[in-house]
């Protein structure tokens, strides 16, 4: 008999959609969108559909296993995590708890996810992590700007005449955009993408302006700087909700617009015609991606552009706003995590894992613990990364697959997909929060992370502090939620909104500032990027349109990533279309499958993330470990690279 399971996507993408799996005989046949989702209304993408492929993967891990030498033998749970909390002990009472680290990745960010930091705690106060891989800088730039960073509702767009993609490539990471972008046009209104590559959005837009890559604060003061001279400006909003806007006036007064227009590489005329968008097809929705983060000084861009939205006039108003992202643990009672429990233990940098893993002292990283994470391939520079594992005596990784992370563990543990488990799962994308229903019994022996803590947990003398079923865990999580009138039961048949999300985020302007009011960038720096002649072009690490991050499969390894470069460019290192080249950066190489575009700038190497070090084709066997000046993000597109034929 065919049965329906109401769920919803998991996996790290801001579109989270509602989903509906079609089970019969306790197996998954199709995943399939939920049409009763508001925001995702029946889509699922393709990435879904090929999620089912995955799950049932022959090449998914179905068994604990343990290294041994070069090989991997088959343990059994009860052996495994023995191993584990015996060498945790030892660890602990040796070198005290954080020489152990617990490195939680972005891949799966549902409530009870939220438990394994808990565990950690219980145990003593791990090293623990702190920084980004992702949406950290440009958070960081909103949060100084509004006081807290709020996005407009999703929703909210029906009332948006035009709308700017800045740095955002929706066609590949978050569908539901289209639908908005679509009727915009049909309505006679224009779309304009931001990007200095041509992304698989650029078709479904009016208008695409190429900035040079990480210039996009001038051309946002150079945008202002039109609107100003018109004396288009929203003057009530500066006089009486802004605060620093005669500071922020002198920092773009230092610059002509001539200058403004070849610091960010635009022409007047696409400087003129943002500022035509903002100021007469109000109002305008400017969505910024996150690719406007991965630059050392991304905060100052976003900052530009909150002070262009301001000065344009489209701050707390219908349709309008500068919006970025949503807090995927906004629903919940973080208290659960237990990080009240100690002092603050110690957190090493994200983006600079593997430099912080090397040289962490008093005591040293002993013991690394990863979920849901693969940061040997996806954290900034891959070679330190690796040897930073390497070097650690005894790792422990949960996950799906034997990914290049997974290759450096002591022991491996087998994890479930949302298929599989029983959860919520609120977005980083919109407002909802939605049904994780389990839809197939867990494949061959894998295990919830839940319940792998659940079992590590048993070992210890804290076991009580853990042992609760997930439901009555996530009826805490959930406290703040169900407080406000909405049962569970509810949130089992279909998503919920958050009922306290604005659709429309500042409507009073009155901001959460100290001073109430909007602030403005009153400080620029000019990030000093010398140009190095040895290696000339950004690599721009973007997200692939056909995967989703690292979630690649061991035979999907094969293909070498495609790697698209200007014709000029091709001409001048002697590459041709088709035919693979070396990659060479000051960290390390890589090899790549060359598509020469028109349209790509002459001064970037576009190169999709994610394919793993295994496949000798890998972004971060490239990027420089640095750390963003505000909201320790990681500033992969900084990495410059040359070029030449590989045979
Ligand atoms: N298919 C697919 N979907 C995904 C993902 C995936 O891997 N694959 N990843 C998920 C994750 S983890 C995230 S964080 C989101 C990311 O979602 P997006 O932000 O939409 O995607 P990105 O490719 O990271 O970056 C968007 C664009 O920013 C551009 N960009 C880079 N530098 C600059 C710059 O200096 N200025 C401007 N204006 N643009 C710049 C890039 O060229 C890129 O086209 O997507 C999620 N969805
Ligand atoms: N060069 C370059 N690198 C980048 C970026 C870039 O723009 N350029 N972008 C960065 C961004 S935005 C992000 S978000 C990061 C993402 O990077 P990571 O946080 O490392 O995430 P993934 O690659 O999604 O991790 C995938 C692994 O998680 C495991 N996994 C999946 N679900 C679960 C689960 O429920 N439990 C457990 N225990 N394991 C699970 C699977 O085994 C899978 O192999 O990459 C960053 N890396
Ligand atoms: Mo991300």
């Amino acid at each position: 008999m065919l049965q329906e399971v109401i769920t919803t996507c998991t996996r790290d993408c801001p579109n989270a959609c509602g989903l509906i799996a079609r089970v019969e005989k306790g197996k998954v046949l199709s995943l399939v969108g939920n049409p009763r989702h508001p925001v995702s209304r029946g889509f699922a993408c393709r990435k879904c559909a090929a999620f089912l492929k995955r799950a049932y993967s022959p090449e998914r891990i179905l068994t604990p296993l343990k290294r041994e030498g070069a090989a991997w033998r088959r343990i059994g749970w009860d052996a495994a995590l023995d191993e584990i909390a015996g060498r945790m002990t030892d660890i602990r009472d040796r070198q005290g708890p954080e020489a152990i680290l617990y490195y939680r990745g972005f891949a799966q960010r549902t409530a009870l996810k939220l438990l394994n930091d808990r565990f950690f705690n219980l145990f003593g106060g791990v090293s623990g992590t702190r920084g980004t891989l992702c949406g950290g800088t440009g958070q960081a730039g909103q949060d100084l700007d509004f006081g807290r960073r709020i996005s407009h509702d999703p929703a909210d767009l029906q009332n948006s005449r035009s709308l700017v993609m800045w740095g955002r490539n929706p066609a590949a990471t978050n569908p539901y955009l289209l639908p908005a972008m679509a009727k915009v046009r049909r309505e006679g209104g224009r779309v304009i993408l931001i990007d200095p590559v041509r992304s698989e959005t650029a078709a479904l837009c009016d208008q695409h302006i190429r900035p040079a890559p990480g210039s996009d604060a001038y051309l946002a003061m150079a945008a202002a700087k039109v609107i100003l001279s018109r004396e288009e400006e929203d003057a009530d909003f500066l006089a009486d909700q802004s605060e620093g806007f005669t500071k922020y006036r002198e920092i773009i007064e230092v610059f002509t617009l001539d200058e403004l227009a070849s610091l960010c590489d635009v022409s007047i005329a696409g400087i003129e015609s943002l500022a035509d968008l903002l100021t007469r097809q109000r109002p305008t929705a400017i969505l910024l991606g996150w690719g406007l983060h991965r630059w050392e000084y991304g905060h100052q861009t976003v900052r530009c552009i909150d002070a262009l939205g301001v000065i344009a006039g489209i701050i707390g108003i219908p349709g309008g706003g500068v919006s970025q992202g949503f807090e995927e643990y906004a629903p919940y009672d973080l208290s659960w995590t237990g990080d009240g429990l100690h002092p603050e233990r110690r957190r090493l940098l994200m983006p600079m894992i593997g430099e912080e893993i090397l040289t962490a002292r008093d005591p040293e990283i002993e013991m690394i613990f990863v979920t849901a994470g693969n940061p040997v391939c996806q954290a900034p520079n891959s070679p330190k990364v690796k040897a930073a594992f390497e070097k650690t005596p005894f790792k422990v990784v949960a996950g799906h697959f034997l990914d290049d992370t997974a290759q450096q563990a002591d022991i491996f543990l087998p994890t479930t997909t949302f298929l599989e488990e029983q959860d919520v799962v609120a977005s980083y994308g919109h407002n909802y929060v939605g049904p994780v229903n389990r839809a197939i019994e867990p494949l061959g022996e894998c295990r919830s992370d839940f319940d792998i803590f659940r079992g590590l947990a048993s070992r210890f003398p804290f076991a009580a502090e853990f042992d609760r079923p997930a439901e009555e865990w996530l009826a805490l999580l959930l406290s703040p939620l169900l407080a406000q009138e909405i049962p569970m039961e509810e949130l089992r048949q279909g998503p919920v909104r958050l009922p306290d999300a604005p659709m429309v985020p500042y409507v009073d302007r009155v901001f959460p500032t100290p001073s109430g009011r909007f602030r403005f960038i009153t400080r620029f720096e000019a990030p000093l990027r010398k140009r190095d002649e040895a290696y000339p072009y950004h690599l721009l690490s973007v997200s692939p349109s056909d995967w989703l991050c690292s979630e690649l499969t061991p035979n999907e390894q094969g293909d070498l990533t495609e790697v698209r470069i200007n014709p000029e460019v091709a001409r001048k290192h002697g590459l041709s279309d088709g035919k693979p080249a070396r990659i060479v950066s000051r960290v390390g190489s890589t090899v790549g499958q060359i598509r020469i575009s028109e349209n790509e700038r002459e001064d970037t190497v576009v190169f999709p993330r994610g394919k793993w070090l295994a496949s000798g084709s890998s972004a971060n066997m490239l990027t420089q470990d640095l750390v963003s000046k505000a909201g320790n993000g990681a500033p992969y597109y900084e990495t410059t690279v040359r070029l030449e034929p590989a045979d």
